[in-house]
This record gives structure tokens, sequence and C-alpha cells, in this order.
């Protein structure tokens, strides 16, 4: 069964970016358990936290079992392509993984997972995406074969929203002029943006849409948040 599915007699609770911090998984697994709700991981399993392969080990078993979803951030795409296809960068979580003794099935199933994980989760009344969201995600499918999904689509939900100009550092800047395209009565709920520390950042749009900002910060000092969605029955 998948998160739509799911989603007529249990609630879903949307769980930020994890960053490998095994420990806030934990803890949001467990309450998402104790409300019997559905998890569903807004992604960014990996990188920047200190233990990315113990957040594998705990998501990969659960999403090849169905009892959680998540949909891809950029983190989870570059795992995924540099297992596919190995490039020579050796990023931490790749050493990591490939010094666990059980590398290969790890490997293996981690990228078994992955390549079949949606760009977003569509839910009355919600979308959940990882970067950003476009209204072509209410109508377009999002899962089965990837290669169906709009170049555009993908590289919002990765990565975001974009104007094309780059920061002192040389990042992307972010923008959210998306924002003002979620139609009324729509909540989208996003991660890969970390526009507060403690609380998600909620903002309302002119037309009665609303945007979630889950990401807090977990590998950053802050809160691994989540966001609790009602059964529709
Ligand atoms: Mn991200």
């Amino acid at each position: 069964m998948n998160a739509e599915t799911i989603h007529k007699t249990r609630p879903i609770v949307a769980i930020g970016d994890v960053h490998g911090m095994t420990d806030l998984l934990a803890e949001a697994l467990a309450v998402a358990e104790a409300e019997g709700a559905f998890p569903v991981l807004l992604g960014d399993l990996v990188d920047k936290g200190p233990d990315s392969v113990g957040v594998l080990r705990m998501v990969v078993p659960r999403l090849a079992a169905g009892t959680m979803a998540i949909v891809r951030g950029n983190h989870d795409e570059r795992l995924l392509k540099s297992l596919i296809k190995p490039d020579g960068k050796k990023t931490r979580v790749l050493v990591d993984l490939m010094a666990a003794a059980d590398a290969e099935e790890l490997a293996a199933q981690t990228s078994a997972v992955l390549s079949v994980a949606p760009y977003w989760i569509s839910v009355p009344g919600h979308i959940l995406v990882h970067g950003a969201f476009h209204p072509e995600m209410l109508t377009c499918p999002s899962r089965g074969q990837a290669a169906d999904v709009p170049r555009k689509l993908k590289a919002l939900s990765l990565y975001g929203e974009t104007d094309g100009s780059l920061n002192e550092e040389g990042y992307p800047i972010r923008t959210y002029a998306w924002v003002s395209r979620i139609p009324e009565g729509l909540t989208v709920i996003v991660g890969h943006d970390t526009r507060q520390m403690h609380e998600p950042l909620v903002v309302h749009n002119g037309q009665g849409g609303r945007a979630v900002f889950l990401d807090t910060g977990a590998a950053k000092g802050g809160r691994l948040s989540t966001w609790t969605i009602p059964a529709l029955a």
C-alpha cells in the first residue's frame, strides 16, 4: 500500500530533513508509532550529521517493507547516483557505507528503494515535496518511471526554486515565488531549506494556500520537526 491509500484510514506524520541524525529520527518514529501514524520523510536522509549509515539502516528496510515512505531530496539523489554510477567522489556517507561489513547488501538495498522513491506525494489537501511546489504536481504522476517526470518538476522537487544567481559562498540563492502559486485549500510541506531553527515556518499566501517549511536544522543543533496530517476517514 502506498501513502495515498494508507492516508484514507491513518494519519500521516511528515518528518523533516534527517541528515544523519539517527537518534532524532528514532524519537520521531516512536511518536508516529504511538499515534498510529504513517511516517513520510521529506528527504535528505544523509550527509551533514554524524550517522548517515545508521539512518539508512533504520529507513531502508521500512521503505522496502512499505511501513514508511520518502520523497527524494537532493542529498538522496546524489547518494543514489553515486551508488548506481560511481564517479570517484568519495562523500562521507559513501566511505562509511563501503566500510560496513554488509556494504554490498546495504548499498544494493539503498539504491533499490531510492530509485523508486517519488519526487512528491500528493494526498487530498496536501503535497509533500523536498524542495518546492509547482501546480503541475497536482496532476502529473510523480512515481513509477522517474523518466516520466518533467525535468522542471524534478529540479524544483530536489533543489527548490532559484533565480540562477549565486551568493558569496557560490551557492544558488533560493527564491519563494512558488509559495504564491499554492491554490486555495492546499498545504505544501517542504524540507530542504532551514527557514527557522526551532519551529516550522508557516507562510500563508493571499489566496488561501500555505507552505510549511519543516526543516528546522536537525543537523545544525536545531530540531527534527514533524507535521501531522489527519486521516481522511
Ligand atoms: Mn536538500
